[in-house]
């Protein structure tokens, strides 16, 4: 009895331990160029910069960024900040349905620039709605993922998802920074305003692996009213925790009982 009660104590204890390391909100991030270009924009954007964020340190960690949904509001603005691709004239961003990544809508295409912005809906029936207007597309849910796609050569069409495990070259093109209620910044064209802990900023990276520099400076948007969704192994190690600590929980109580 008494190991069974250690044993489901420790099954607890190390899913939380796990759970704490999987969707912590930070995880080191390496960069080809040590995140030069991109700490310079997000300090550039910064009112009476640097910013706060350090790029290198505050990414959210590559499991805890592959899916999104809107938050409470129900719609989520999308401002571009700056699109330095090579191909920045023929890539498109957009987001896809987390159970069917080839069913996508895109946000912002080629002609689209530094300041554009986007407003997303998902109506209770799936519907995907962009600027209040339906796109015809339905999602399973409100749970998606961000997209980059450089359709520059159409023979080669590449897509780069927020979820690693769908890229060809399994490289992580997404990396993510949340607000710290900190830093005042300024999309370009816009009035400045405080970078909550309710936007997000999603930094890509164009190319494939074996000809990426790895800045992750190609494509950088801000993301507001949105969360992200934690993985199913996330949540199936959660359950595993709680099991563990209220099986624990359980035997204490009955033990004790036993001694009175
Ligand atoms: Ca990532
Ligand atoms: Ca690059």
């Amino acid at each position: 009895m008494k190991k069974n009660k250690r044993f489901l104590l420790f099954v607890g204890i190390f899913s939380m331990c796990l759970i704490s390391a999987k969707v912590g909100l930070s995880a080191p991030m390496t960069f080809g160029d040590g995140g030069a270009s991109l700490q310079g924009i997000i300090d550039d954007i910064t009112v009476g910069g640097p910013s706060t964020v350090d790029v290198t340190t505050d990414a959210l960690s590559d499991t805890n960024d592959s899916y999104w949904s809107i938050t409470g509001s129900g719609g989520s603005i999308s401002t571009i900040i700056i699109e330095l691709a090579g191909y920045a004239g023929t890539n498109q961003f957009g987001i896809y349905d987390q159970t069917d990544s080839s069913n996508k809508v895109v946000l912002f295409e080629g002609s689209d620039s530094s300041g554009d912005q986007k407003a997303i809906g998902i109506k209770d029936t799936g519907e995907v709605v962009i600027n209040f207007a339906s796109t015809g597309v339905f999602f399973a849910g409100n749970s998606f993922g961000y997209f980059l796609e450089d359709t520059h050569n159409p023979n080669n069409i590449k897509t780069w998802y927020s979820d690693t495990s769908l890229n060809s070259d399994g490289y992580d093109h997404m990396v993510s920074y949340q607000g710290n209620d900190t830093d005042t910044i300024q999309m370009p064209g816009f009035a400045p305003g405080l970078w909550t802990d309710n936007e997000y900023i999603l930094a890509f990276e164009d190319l494939h692996l074996a000809y990426s520099d790895g800045d992750y400076d190609d494509f950088v948007v801000i993301v507001e009213s949105v969360q992200p969704v934690p993985e199913p192994g996330t949540v199936a190690l959660l359950g595993l925790g709680l099991v563990g600590l209220v099986g624990a929980g359980i035997r204490k109580k009955r033990r004790n009982k036993a001694l009175i």
